[in-house]
């Protein structure tokens, strides 16, 4: 078996140990962390799969939510290489909406947000629309992220839009969705100007809007 391999069976396994040995591996390789998000993406999927059959349980869940958590403080070091920075440092809010709080991927595009220079309004899980609204108002963010990976999460990304939509933002407000089940009719029920279930592909559609190097 490859590294890579032996890394998904490692998560697939939920061997925390040797999921962190391997990460380490493979970006002393040269893998690039887009590369590993990937396998680890992969790994938690067959994860999730197990849990809707009823062969993993919550413990589970919350295990593979760890091993990726702290899989992904081992890459940021190497995240920084593989994002080119922004021209200016202009604000982006993101938030998981109202009634999730997924939020391994959201922390994942903040650091490369960061990475690429931009000034990172991360306002946590479980957001209620009307907290998007201020801290928008407040910063003067011409970017606004939305992450959410349950069904329910479209209704409140709805929401959010509307609610911006009535406090006079959204007209120049570009706002980017993203999460396992985002596309694009997600984004044309969120009201959304953008979607991607892949971080690096996020910050390129942030860098065209607000500038910066591709
Ligand atoms: C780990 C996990 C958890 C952890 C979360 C820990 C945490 N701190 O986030 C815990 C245990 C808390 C959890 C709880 C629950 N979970 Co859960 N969970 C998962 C699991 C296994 C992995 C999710 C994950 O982190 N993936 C890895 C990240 C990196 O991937 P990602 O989020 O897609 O992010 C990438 C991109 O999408 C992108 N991205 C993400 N956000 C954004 C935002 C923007 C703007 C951009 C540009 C990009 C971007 O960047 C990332 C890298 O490219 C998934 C299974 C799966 N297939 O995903 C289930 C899953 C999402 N959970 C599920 C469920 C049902 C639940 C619970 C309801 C379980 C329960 N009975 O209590 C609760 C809900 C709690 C709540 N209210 O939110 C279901 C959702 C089903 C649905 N359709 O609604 C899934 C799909 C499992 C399944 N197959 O049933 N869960």
């Amino acid at each position: 078996m490859t590294n890579r391999e032996d890394l998904l069976k490692a998560v697939i396994d939920l061997d925390e140990d040797k999921a962190y040995k391997l990460v380490n591996l493979l970006l002393k390789e040269g893998v690039r962390t887009n590369e590993v998000i990937e396998i680890l993406r992969e790994g938690v999927e067959v994860v999730g799969e197990r849990f809707n059959k009823k062969e993993y349980f919550l413990t589970e869940l919350v295990m593979a939510g760890e091993i990726f958590s702290q899989s992904a403080l081992l890459l940021k070091p190497y995240m920084k290489e593989d994002v080119n920075k922004g021209a200016k440092l202009e604000t982006v809010v993101i938030g998981t909406v109202e009634g999730d709080v997924h939020d391994i991927g959201k922390n994942i595009f903040v650091t490369l947000l960061k990475s690429a220079g931009y000034n990172v309004v991360d306002l946590g899980v479980d957001i209620p629309s009307q907290e998007f609204v201020e801290k928008v108002k407040e910063t003067n963010a011409k970017v606004v992220a939305y992450s959410g990976l349950l069904t329910v999460a479209l209704e409140s990304m709805h929401a959010t839009t509307e609610a911006l939509k009535a406090a006079g933002l959204r007209e120049n407000l570009k706002i980017i969705i993203g999460g396992l089940p985002v596309d694009e009719l997600w984004m044309k029920k969120a009201g959304a100007d953008a979607f991607t279930d892949n971080a690096f592909e996020g910050v390129k559609i942030v860098k065209k809007w607000l500038g910066g190097a591709a």
